[in-house]
């Protein structure tokens, strides 16, 4: 494991996914408590809730603008809300995933103000902006140590920092920086929150854009198999892309990304995936089964229903002409949704 001194529970989830995988794949959905389609949180719960009486199994949240001491992430979620939700989320057996959509620590700009070079090599021990850093990990570890359950005890979750880094449109990505600096930059991050701040209730997940075609391309800025846990990858369906092309690409990377857990001994997932605004009718059953039901994937985030930018939305709600496709996508017997994993005790340590 990434944090050697991880919790038993935080170690007993990495070892029950592992199990799990033999018996299908975990569906999640990105802020799928906070927000959908025509609602906001508290008014209104869960577009895959309002269609399938029951809930993902993996819930995905974004911690952006927590390092500027913001009350609310990037989309506007209060952190306060995100606890909340995240605490649900492990009352009823599921699983937490983060990623951080951080600032630009050398502009002020967003994470895909990526024009000025030296940004990553800035943070790293030495740099100019490496105090800076330091803060922005202090703000994350208050968070995820904070993040506790009814018996006082840090919940587990999956972090995927960094996320897309094969791709250049954020300031960690590939052209701004070289293999050694993503590298250093990802294993002192570990060592940070892990050593000098105490955070062990941490899954690490490395999480590569869809842009690598061989083994080598993804495993270029790989922090090594002492720093990752969750090997993954984020890839949609373009528009006007086929659907036959689309499922080729997913899985000629899958079958990639499964040698690479394989050799390295790591769990793979499909860290963000969708298609926006799902315009076939049938796209779960003919397009995503195919994908998913032979891969030995852990689990596949759809991406969010975003409830004040019409047309961003990756999961049918009431009335979407994917409704009943999803149904029955959820009636697979190996799509694992909340009601399939609650009674696995995901977390129990014996
Ligand atoms: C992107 C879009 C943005 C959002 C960002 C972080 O894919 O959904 O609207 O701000 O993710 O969640």
């Amino acid at each position: 494991m990434a944090d050697l001194q991880a919790t038993p529970e935080t170690r007993n989830l990495l070892s029950e996914m592992k199990l799990l995988v033999a018996t299908g794949t975990m569906i999640g959905h990105q802020d799928d408590l906070a927000y959908g389609i025509g609602w906001i949180a508290p008014n209104g719960k869960s577009d895959i809730y309002r269609i399938c009486s029951d809930y993902p199994a993996v819930f995905g949240w974004d911690l952006g603008h927590i390092e500027t001491g913001s009350p609310v992430n990037l989309d506007s979620v209060p952190f306060a809300d995100i606890k909340t939700y995240a605490r649900q989320v492990h009352a009823m057996g599921a699983i937490n995933t983060f990623s951080w959509h951080c600032n630009n620590p050398l502009t002020g700009g967003s994470a895909w103000d990526s024009q000025t070079p030296g940004v990553v090599a800035g943070i790293l021990p030495g740099g100019e902006q490496h105090t800076r850093y330091l803060q922005w990990l202090d703000q994350l570890a208050v968070f995820f140590n904070e993040l506790t359950d009814d018996n006082n005890k840090p919940i587990p979750l999956i972090f995927r920092p960094f996320h897309e880094q094969t791709g250049d449109w954020f300031w960690w990505g590939n052209t701004h920086c070289t293999p050694d600096e993503f590298i250093r930059l990802w294993q002192f991050t570990v060592t940070y929150l892990n050593e000098t701040k105490q955070v062990h209730n941490l899954l690490w997940a490395y999480s590569a854009a869809d842009r690598f075609q061989h083994k080598k391309d993804f495993m270029e800025r790989y922090p090594g198999d002492r720093y990752a846990d969750i090997v993954g990858f984020d890839q949609y369906q373009q528009p006007g892309q086929s659907y036959e092309d689309f499922v080729e690409a997913m899985k000629s990377r899958i079958s990639l990304l499964a040698e690479i857990a394989k050799e390295h001994d790591k769990l793979p997932a499909i860290t963000e995936m969708g298609y926006e605004q799902i315009p076939y009718p049938a796209w779960w059953t003919h397009v995503v089964w195919p994908i998913l039901k032979d891969s030995g994937l852990s689990y596949a985030l759809f991406w969010r229903n975003a409830a004040n930018r019409p047309n961003h939305y990756y999961v049918p709600y009431p009335g979407q002409i994917s409704e009943e496709n999803f149904v029955l996508f959820y009636d697979l017997p190996r799509t694992l949704f909340q009601k399939d994993i609650q009674e696995r005790s995901l977390y129990d340590h014996p």
